[in-house]
C-alpha cells in the first residue's frame, strides 16, 4: 500500500499582489477590526485597477501604522503623528503618484492634528483613511482625542470626560473635497469609498470605526471584536450627505455613517500652477503635468 503523500497544493492569498505575504501572520490581536479595513483596501486597490507602481502608501506610529509595511506598494511607516506631512512632501515631490496615508486616530488627530488641518485646508491631493478604535491601542489604551465621553481607558479609568473631536466635520471645515466614515462591518461601502477616494483629486478623508477588542472592548467589558461588530449593525444610521453637525459619537450609541461631502476644488497643485502662472505668465511652466490651468 503506497503511504505516499500527494504533493501540497499552494494556496494563494487572493490578494497576494497586494499584500507582503513574507510578513504575515501580521502583529493584530484576534478580533481586531484592523484586517478588514486592510481587505477593503487591497479590494480597492485591486479592482480599480490602479496601477500598483503608482500607489505609494505611508503610515504612522499604532497598530493602524502597521498597515503600510503589510502591503505590496512603496511603502513608508513614519514617525508617530507625522504620515501626513512626510505624505504632503511626497506628493509635491512626484505628483504623478497616487498617495494613501493610513493611520490611526492618535496618530492623526492627536499628535499629528495641526497636519491635518493644514493638509485638507491645502486641498493637497491626498487620500487619509483614519481608523478610529477610540484610543491609543498600541501603547495600553490611553484616552484619545476620539474617545468617547464616559469611556473607560487605562488614563481615564473612571470615564472620560473631555469632549471628543468629530472627523467628519473637522476634515470637512479644514476644506477637504470628500468626506466619508464607515465601520470595519461595512465592508462593501467601505471598499466603494476607497475606490471613489483613489479616484478624487483633492484631500479625501474616510473615518473608518474598528474595534480594538484588546484595549478598549475588554476595559470597557464590551466583549469581543465580533460583539462590536454586533453593535455596528445593530446601531449605525446610513444618512448620506447629513449636516456634519449631527455626527458626533456618543459612548454606547447611534453612529451616523454614509458619504458626507463629495465635492470640486482646485487643489494644492493647481493653486500653486495658477499663483505662479499669474506673476511669471507664459515664461512659467506648470508643474505636475497640468496646464497650469485648473486653479479657477
Ligand atoms: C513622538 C511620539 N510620541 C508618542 C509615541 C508613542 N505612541 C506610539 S503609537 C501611539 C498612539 C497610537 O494610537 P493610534 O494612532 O490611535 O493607533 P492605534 O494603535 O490605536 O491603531 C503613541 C502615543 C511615539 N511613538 N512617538
Ligand atoms: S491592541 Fe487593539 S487595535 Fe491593536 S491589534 Fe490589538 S485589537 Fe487591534
Ligand atoms: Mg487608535
Amino acid at each position: 500500500m503506497s503511504t505516499s503523500v500527494e504533493p501540497a497544493v499552494k494556496k494563494e492569498h487572493p490578494m497576494e499582489k497586494i499584500l507582503r505575504m513574507d510578513r504575515i501572520p501580521h502583529i493584530w490581536c484576534p478580533t481586531c477590526g484592523l484586517g478588514t479595513v486592510v481587505t477593503a483596501l487591497a479590494t480597492a486597490l485591486d479592482e480599480s485597477e490602479i496601477d500598483l507602481n503608482k500607489v505609494a502608501i505611508v503610515s504612522g506610529i499604532g497598530c493602524t501604522g502597521r498597515v503600510a509595511g503589510y502591503m505590496k506598494l512603496d511603502s513608508f511607516h513614519t514617525t508617530h503623528g507625522r504620515a501626513i506631512p512626510f505624505a504632503f512632501g511626497m506628493h509635491v515631490a512626484r505628483p504623478d503618484l497616487k498617495t494613501i496615508v493610513f493611520s490611526g486616530d492618535g496618530d492623526l488627530v492627536s499628535i499629528g492634528g495641526n497636519h491635518l488641518i493644514h493638509t485638507a485646508r491645502r486641498n493637497a491631493d491626498l487620500m487619509v483613511i483614519c481608523v478610529n478604535n477610540f484610543i491609543y491601542a498600541m501603547t495600553g489604551g490611553q484616552v484619545a482625542p476620539t474617545t468617547p465621553i464616559t469611556a473607560k481607558s487605562s488614563t481615564s479609568p473612571f470615564g472620560n470626560f473631555e469632549h471628543p473631536f468629530n472627523l467628519p466635520l473637522l476634515a470637512a471645515s479644514s476644506g477637504a473635497v470628500y468626506v466619508a466614515r464607515w465601520t470595519a462591518l461595512h465592508i462593501r461601502r467601505l471598499t466603494k469609498a476607497f475606490k471613489e477616494a483613489l479616484n478624487k483629486r483633492g484631500f479625501s478623508f474616510v473615518e473608518v470605526i474598528a474595534p480594538c477588542s484588546t484595549l478598549y472592548a475588554r476595559r470597557n467589558k464590551l466583549g469581543t471584536g465580533l460583539d462590536l461588530m454586533k453593535f455596528y449593525h445593530d446601531n449605525c444610521v446610513i444618512k448620506h450627505g447629513c449636516d456634519l453637525k449631527e455626527v458626533d459619537i456618543d459612548y454606547q450609541s447611534k453612529i451616523i455613517v454614509g458619504k458626507f461631502v463629495d465635492i470640486e476644488k482646485p487643489t494644492y497643485i493647481d493653486c500653486l500652477n495658477k499663483g505662479y502662472k499669474q506673476v511669471f505668465g507664459d515664461k512659467y511652466k506648470p508643474y505636475g503635468g497640468g496646464d497650469g490651468n485648473n486653479g479657477n
